[in-house]
């Protein structure tokens, strides 16, 4: 089958919360040769994105929503999985304290972006999500961590990461740790305005951040 075939597909087993056939289907892909990273943006987030779109229209329900979110997240170990097979650099580059903000448990794609940032040789240290500033901070000065990242999907709770900044600040740490942010409703401009070191649009943008960011 074709990469579009594969996309195609990818994005019907989102909209029906078919986490069997979402798994079958990137497997099967990926025994075809095609990248499942590729496959995974153009194809399930663009679905599951879909799906978010719907639901905010009022005709998908929450119900579906934590179908394709459960669909999303068997693709996503698979992925994981592929990514970890393919290895990286041995040699550690530094540390980072990944978490999804207080208040919010989109955990998708933070999920993605810790996978893929372990590849460069960084130590992911991920506390999860829902997790306040004040835990955030505490276990990266613990760690003498080098980067802090934040992922935010929700309007409402992209606000605690400006209180992670103001709290670094508070603490006389900003300088100690850069910070990182990403997620659905976070822009270059909202990076700039909190204070944050850097923005990741995407995945493989983090990445590149974090490379940068460890010179
Ligand atoms: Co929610 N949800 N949800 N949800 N959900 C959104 C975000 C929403 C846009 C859907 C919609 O209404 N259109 C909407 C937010 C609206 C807003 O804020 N303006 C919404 C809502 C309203 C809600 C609830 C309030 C619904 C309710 O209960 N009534 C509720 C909130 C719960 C809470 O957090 N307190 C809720 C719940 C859920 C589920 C639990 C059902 C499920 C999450 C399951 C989970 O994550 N474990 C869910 C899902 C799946 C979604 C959508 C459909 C998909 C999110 C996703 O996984 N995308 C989402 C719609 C959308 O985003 N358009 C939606 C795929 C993933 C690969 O992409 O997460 O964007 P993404 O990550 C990308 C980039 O953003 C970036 O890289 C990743 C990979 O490329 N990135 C980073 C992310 N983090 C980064 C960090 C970085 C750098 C880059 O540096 C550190």
């Amino acid at each position: 089958m074709t990469k579009e075939e594969y996309i195609e597909i990818a994005i019907d087993t989102m909209k029906k919360g078919d986490a069997d056939a979402a798994a079958a289907n990137m497997n099967n892909a990926i025994a075809d040769g095609i990248d499942p990273a590729e496959l995974l943006s153009e194809g399930y987030s663009a679905g599951i994105r879909e799906v978010g779109d719907l639901f905010g229209k009022g005709r998908m329900f929450l119900p579906e929503l934590m179908l394709a979110a459960d669909a999303m997240k068997a693709v996503s170990a698979i992925v994981e999985d592929e990514i970890a097979k393919k290895g990286g650099t041995s040699e550690k580059k530094g540390v980072m304290v990944l978490a999804t903000v207080q208040g919010d448990v989109h955990d998708i794609g933070k999920g993605i972006v810790a996978s893929l940032i372990k590849t460069q040789g960084v130590e992911v240290v991920d506390l999860g999500r829902d997790v306040p500033a004040a835990a955030i901070v505490d276990k990266a000065v613990e760690l003498n961590a080098d980067l802090i990242g934040t992922s935010a999907l929700l309007t409402t709770t992209m606000g605690e990461m400006k209180v992670l900044e103001d709290l670094l600040k508070e603490k006389g740490l900003k300088d100690r740790f850069k910070t990182l942010v990403g997620g659905a409703p976070v822009t270059e401009r909202f990076a700039k305005r909190i204070g944050a070191d850097a923005y990741g649009e995407d995945a493989s943008q983090a990445v590149s951040e974090v490379v940068r960011l460890l010179g």
